[in-house]
Formats: C-alpha cells, structure tokens, sequence
C-alpha cells in the first residue's frame, strides 16, 4: 500500500511535468497481471506520460479503444496469453494501429521470436531498466504521433480531392469515377443507372445584376435544395460552374424523370434568399434526364444524352425537363 501511495504521489508531480512538456507525454495502457512489475513501469512512465493498469485483458481491450498512444503487454502474463491479447489488438480497427512494446524475457527465444511474429512493435526485455523503457516508450509514441498525423492529412487529402469546395457536394472527378463504375455494371447486366444534368437559367444574369458573391450564394443554396431532394443513394454532384448532375444507380428513366421534375418544382417554387435575406431571387433550372439503354452504353453517350435534353429544355424556354 505504501508503495502504491508512493508511486501516486510520484504520478500527481509527474501530470504536471508531463503538462509542461507540452503534449509529448502520451497515455500508455499497461497490460499486466504481475502486479508488482506493473506498478513500476507505470512509476517509471508517469514521469513523462499517463500510464493506466490493466490486469484483465477484456477490459483492456476496452480501454485500448479510447484515447491511448501506446499498450505495453506482458508477454508472459499468467492468466492471460499477452500474445493473443496484441492479436486482437490487431484485428479490431479502432486498436489496429496502435503501438505495442511487449516484456518478454531476453532468454526467451521462441517467445520473442513469436511476439515480433505477432506485429508487436519493439521488445522490451527483462529485467525491465527504466531509462531503456522511456526511451523505447517516447520512440512508439513520437512514431505514433507522426503516423497519426499523416493519416490526418491523407484523409483530408482525399476528401478534398473529391469534393466541390464551393458547394460541398461531389466533384466531377469523384462523379465520373462513380459513374463509370456503375455504367460498367449496367451495361454487364447490372441494374440500370440513370443521369439528370441540371443547368441553372439565366445565371449569367444573376452574376451580372447581383454580383459574383451573390452567384455563389446561389449556387450554394441550390446545392442545398438538390441534396435534400435526390434519394440517399443518388450522387448529387457539382459539374462546373453553373451545371450540376446526379448519377442515380438502380434507377429507370420514368423515376429519375419525375425526381428531376420535384427538383425544378423545389427550386422554381420559391425564390433564393441572398445577401443575408435582403434580396429574394427567382431561380429556375432545366434538367435533362438519360438513362442506361443497352450493352454498348458508355459514360461519355449517358452525359451526352441528358445534355442534349437540357439544350431542347433552353430551346422550348427554360425552366423544364427534358428525358
Ligand atoms: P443559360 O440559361 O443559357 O444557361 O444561361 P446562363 O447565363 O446560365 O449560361 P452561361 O453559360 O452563359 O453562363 C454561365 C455563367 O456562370 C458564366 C460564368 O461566369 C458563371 N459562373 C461559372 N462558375 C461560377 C462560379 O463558381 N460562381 C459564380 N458566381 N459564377 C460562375
Ligand atoms: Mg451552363
Ligand atoms: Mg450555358
Ligand atoms: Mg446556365
């Protein structure tokens, strides 16, 4: 118990030197049935970072889906097999990419050799010395932070590299992929796939009238009003400029016409408010509908079809459908 009091007042320093650091201080998640050994790492660690014991391994498993930079496991743990406790790690994807240092004995070749197997990242041999352990515990911890942060930037990456910065919505980019894979399968046997491309009236005149800034608002909100009038498998998507389309997979001509003719209906029905609600403006599209007729079908002839409707929608006046 002393003992324990002891390494509990070392820890209340310690938080606030790991503070001081200034966020190089991690929390570690100690899996550990050997009570002894477990309190003396986590002594050592709190030095820098927030250690946690763990002496059941469910629980730990638990823990390890929260907020921890680094899981140091008993290798041989006598109630539980530390190895299968890194494999589940492992195997789960919110523990996956986490850090492990396993204790295991340097004499133990076989138990070594199993562990580096197993995809633990560093060893930390027995008897444990404290100044080996913080700095193979700081080297999983930087390395993590690194990780962690391109795969930030990956994912940020990726998603601008799809994503209309002005609306939100899809890109084009994104558009054609989806559709080719889609048409692809249609013309395969597939169910159909049908295409609106949407082109706003007029919006020459709006930029004109109003200003550049107020263009965008509408586009913006436009955007809005297609979101929420396509279904939850449709793929709303900024064409450029003034034109939007929307792939819609399983979908038949006569559907994706009278969707296109609720969008016209939702947009012409009742006018934009810009410039923080000053200025009500008018706004109508027109749409032209094509779907997926057969095995010679081709993203390119879909796009092509649906633009020739909306050419004939301008011709007969605007504001209309045209499958
Ligand atoms: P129509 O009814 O025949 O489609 O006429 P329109 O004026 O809509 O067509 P046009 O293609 O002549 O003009 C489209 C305009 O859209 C021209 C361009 O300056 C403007 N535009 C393109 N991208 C943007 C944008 O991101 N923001 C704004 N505000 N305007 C844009
Ligand atoms: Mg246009
Ligand atoms: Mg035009
Ligand atoms: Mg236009």
């Amino acid at each position: 118990l002393r003992e324990r009091e002891a390494s509990g007042r070392r820890m209340g320093v310690i938080a606030g030197a790991a503070s001081r650091l200034g966020g190089t201080g991690g929390r570690v998640l100690i899996v550990d049935d050997h009570e002894r050994q477990a309190q003396r790492i986590a002594a050592e660690l709190a030095i820098e970072h927030r250690p946690v014991v763990e002496s059941d391994p469910d629980k730990a498993l638990m823990t390890a889906r929260g907020p921890v930079d680094l899981v140091i496991v008993n290798a041989t743990a006598r109630s539980f097999d530390g190895l299968r406790f890194t494999a589940h790690l492992r195997s789960d994807e919110s523990t996956r990419h986490l850090p492990v240092l396993a204790v295991v004995d340097f004499d133990e070749r076989a138990r070594l050799v199993k562990a580096l197997e197993i995809g633990v990242n560093d060893i930390l041999p027995k008897p444990i010395d404290p100044q080996e352990l913080a700095a193979r515990a700081r080297t999983q911890i930087r390395r993590k932070r690194y990780t962690d942060y391109l795969r930030d930037n990956l994912d940020h990456s990726l998603e601008l590299a799809v994503t209309d910065q002005l609306t939100g919505l899809h890109n084009r980019r994104y558009m054609v992929g989806q559709l080719e894979a889609l048409v692809k399968r249609a013309t395969l046997g597939g169910d159909p796939v049908a295409c609106l491309l949407i082109d706003i009236d007029h919006f020459k005149k709006i930029n004109d009238g109003y200003g550049h800034d107020v263009g965008d608002e509408v586009l913006r909100e436009f955007a809005v009003r297609l979101a929420s009038n396509v279904r939850a498998i449709d793929l709303p998507c900024r064409y450029g400029g003034e034109e939007f389309v929307v792939v819609m997979p399983d979908t038949r001509l006569e559907d994706a016409h009278r969707i296109a003719e609720r969008i016209r209906l939702h947009v012409a029905g009742s006018p934009f408010r810009v410039k923080h609600g000053e200025e009500l403006l008018t706004v109508t599209i027109s749409v032209g509908v094509s779907a997926t007729l057969g095995p010679s079908e081709r993203p390119e002839t879909l796009l092509k079809r649906a633009d020739e409707g909306v050419y004939e929608a301008k011709a007969s006046g605007r504001n209309k459908v045209v499958a």
